[in-house]
Order: C-alpha cells, then structure tokens, then sequence
C-alpha cells in the first residue's frame, strides 16, 4: 500500500467540455494506460460513430455510456504523483446525471475544473463549481481545454479565464493567496497535460501534472468520530453482508463496536478490506468494504452512516441551516419539499422556517438569496452540524432536475 497522502480528486465541468478525454490522456501520458488499448478504443470509437472518444473510453466504461460518447456514472481510477496517492473521480457532466456528480464531489478533497475555450462557461460549469464551493472541495484547478480549437490564441483563452473568475469570486474561491491556477490544454492532443507545450509559448505555469502533484495535502480527518457514509450493500459469499463506502472522518479498526443510523443495527467489526485486500486499519479518505458481526442485507442501506457505538451518528428530526439559492423558477415559501442530497443519502425535507441572516422571517426566497432555514426530513436522516464534522454537513436540494440550493447545518434538533 501506498505511504503517500490519499486525496480523492474530482473532475468537473459541462457536458462534452473534455473531462474524460483529459483523464484518459493523463492515464496515458504517465504510462498507467498503454498505447494498445487507445489504439483498441479508438477502433471502437469509430465503429460505434464516436470517433475522438478514445481517451474518454479510459473512463467511460458503461456500454451506454460508450454508445452515446456521454458520461453517466462516476467512474473511479487511482493514479500515483511524487507527493500524492490520488483516486481520481470523473463527474458526468450532463444535467441528467447531476446526482452521480454529486456524489463523486461530495467525496472530492480538490477538483479539475475542465473547460472548453470553444464554448466557455456554461450551465453545469456554474452549477458544478457552486456544489462543489458548497460540498467542501477545498482547491480547485482549472483547465481550459480544446486550445486546439482556438489556435492557441491568448486572447480567447484569458477571455474564458475572466469569465472563470467572475464565477469563482461569486462563490468564495480565488480568494486572498488562494489564487486559483488556469491551465490552457488540449486533452485530446496532450499539450500541457504532462509536459509544457511549445504551443503556448505565452503560459509559463505548470502542466496539469505538475499542478496536481503541487497540491496541498488536505487536512487530516481522522481525529474526528469515524463517519462512513453507505453507498452500497453488497453479499460476498464466503464473508457475508458486506457495506461499502468512503471513511469521511476517524478510523475503523476491526473489534470495534458500530452502529448504523437512523437504522440502528449495531454490532462488532468483523473485517475490513480495502482494494480487495483485509486491512488492519482504515483511515479518513480510505474507501472500504466491511463486515459487521450480526448485521445483515436488511438492516444496512445506502444513506445509512457507520459510527462508534459510544459516538453514533447525529439522526435529525429537524435541522436549520445556511442555504444559498442558485436557481429557482419561482420562489421557496413554507412547505415547499424538495429532495436534500447529503454524503449518500436523499430524502425529502419541507422547510418550516425561512429567515435573512440576521434572522428577520421572510415570506419567501428566490435565486441569489441567502437565508437561514429550518427543514424537517420526511424520514430520519443522519446529518452533523458543519462546524462539527464538516464533511457530513453540507448538503444540496434539487428539484425537477436540477440544484435548486446547497447549504451546511449548523443546528440539529436529534431524534
Ligand atoms: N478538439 C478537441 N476536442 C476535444 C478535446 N478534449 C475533448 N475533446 C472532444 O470532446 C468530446 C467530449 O469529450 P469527453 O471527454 O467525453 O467530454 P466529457 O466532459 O467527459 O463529457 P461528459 O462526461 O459527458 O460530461 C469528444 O469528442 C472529445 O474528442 C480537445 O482538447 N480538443
Ligand atoms: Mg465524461
């Protein structure tokens, strides 16, 4: 096993804007992808009239997603630097598929922001920077992609860059130091992917590499309470019931005594596995699978949160949280009932109370509002205020397909 630092990295942005060309070529350029399975794929790409789509096929492993040259799921690939141990997670970006890029942000600790200079900032290029501003992703990298399409040209890319920024500052990044780096590429030719390129003899700065390995270690989680997030339930003869997830915060250690929330199964930690090997240990950012002595297929769903018996998960009846509205066709009074998506779980919430800031009610909030709400979940969920335990306090609310909000919690009323 790697002695590195462990950091899940998401790839983001709008649909076709090159996210899985770029991982692709990046997987190839630094040899974890050899030259006969692009040359495979670009075959099949064009047998299925997708040519251009070799690299994205790395990636795109779904023969949906192949057939239609269109990311639907995330995919995961791990991928070693110099400094860092890095599991990459490519994001859909089609507005059908937001929830999967949810979920691949809501595990992210830094993200490649892909896009094309050829069509600049787009819907779910807002979208998927304002979640991930609100999930938690703490650095972001940008990459504007297809230069090729552009000749190269300086001026389009720092006109895309400007557009960039604007919407970054809108949400909190490219703040004080915290300069955010912008990377003209072209993920389909590999120029500035690996090396520099002499294509762009203006940019100067680091290639997409070189800019990943130069990132911070994110800050270590695991003094915290452990919290693993369900996201499967799978049955492996020979071992069990066996739940998977991510550790978002503290260590698992087998002998441990464990609840489940809101279900409430408990019992021993049997085993632990990771990359299809037990391990003695798992840590915050480790994704597991375990087995859980007396606990089986029905007692564990995904949304359901692993936690130390004498520490357990928080399960909400109601909760109040910092909200900012992105889009909305209308306004949100009372009663409205959208779908909250925190760590694995979705559950509708009803808000109860509406409030500015500084507390004043409101009758109703609209897009580019933010408010102070209090929701009630039309079933238990587990939730941890953000101050707390902030990889288990934000959330974000959609409704008839598409981010309506995100926010983090900072009161709890238990169950
Ligand atoms: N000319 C040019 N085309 C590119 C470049 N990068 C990607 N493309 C093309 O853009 C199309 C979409 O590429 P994908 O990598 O599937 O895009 P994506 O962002 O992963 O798309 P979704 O996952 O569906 O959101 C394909 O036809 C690629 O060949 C590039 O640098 N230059
Ligand atoms: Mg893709």
């Amino acid at each position: 096993m790697s002695e590195k630092p462990h950091q899940n990295l998401a790839v983001i942005g709008h649909v076709d804007h090159g996210k899985s060309t770029l991982v692709g070529r990046l997987l190839f350029e630094t040899g974890a992808v050899e030259k006969h399975v692009i040359d495979q794929y670009r075959k099949e790409a064009e047998e299925l009239g997708k040519g251009g789509f070799e690299f994205a096929y790395v990636m795109d492993n779904l023969k949906e997603e192949r057939e239609r040259g269109v990311t639907i799921d995330i995919a995961h690939q791990d991928f070693h630097t110099d400094n860092h141990y890095f599991t990459i997670v490519d994001c859909p970006g089609h507005r059908d598929f937001v929830k999967n890029m949810i979920t691949g942000a809501s595990q992210a600790d830094s993200a490649i922001l892909v896009v094309a200079v050829d069509d600049g900032v787009a819907p779910q290029t807002q979208e998927h920077v304002f979640l991930s501003r609100t999930l938690g992703i703490g650095e972001l990298i940008v990459a504007i992609n297809k230069m090729d399409k552009e000749n190269w040209d300086e001026g389009k890319f720092n006109e895309v860059k400007g557009k960039v920024i604007e919407l970054l500052e809108s949400v909190g990044y490219n703040k004080g130091d915290e300069k955010v780096l912008f990377i003209p590429v072209s993920a389909f030719e590999g120029d500035n992917i690996k090396e520099a390129s002499s294509n762009a003899p203006w940019y100067d700065g680091p290639s997409i590499l070189e800019a990943i390995n130069d990132l911070p270690v994110p800050k270590d989680a695991t003094d915290a309470p452990l919290r693993l997030p369900i996201q499967d339930v799978y049955t492996i003869s020979g071992i069990g019931t066996v739940p998977v997830g991510r550790v978002e915060t503290g260590t698992m250690k087998p002998g441990m005594k464990v609840v489940f929330q809101p279900s409430g199964a408990t019992g021993e930690l049997k085993s632990i596995e990771m990359h299809h090997q037990e391990i003695a240990e798992a840590r915050a950012g480790d994704n597991v699978g375990f087995n859980v002595r007396g606990v089986g297929k029905e007692d564990v769903r995904r949304g359901d949160v692993l936690g130390p018996v004498d520490k357990p998960p928080t399960v909400a009846k109601r909760f109040k949280a910092q909200i900012i509205v992105m889009q909305h066709p209308s306004v949100i009074t009372v009663g409205y009932t959208p779908v909250f998506h925190a760590h694995t779980s979705q559950v509708a919430c009803t808000f109860e109370e509406i409030t500015d800031i500084q507390g004043k009610s409101l009758d109703f909030i609209k897009a580019g509002d933010a408010a102070l709400v209090w929701v009630r979940p039309q079933k238990p969920v587990v939730i941890e205020v953000a101050s707390e335990i902030p990889e288990l306090g934000a959330f974000a609310i959609r409704d008839m397909g598409s981010t309506i909000a995100a926010g983090k919690v900072i009161e709890i009323e238990e169950v």
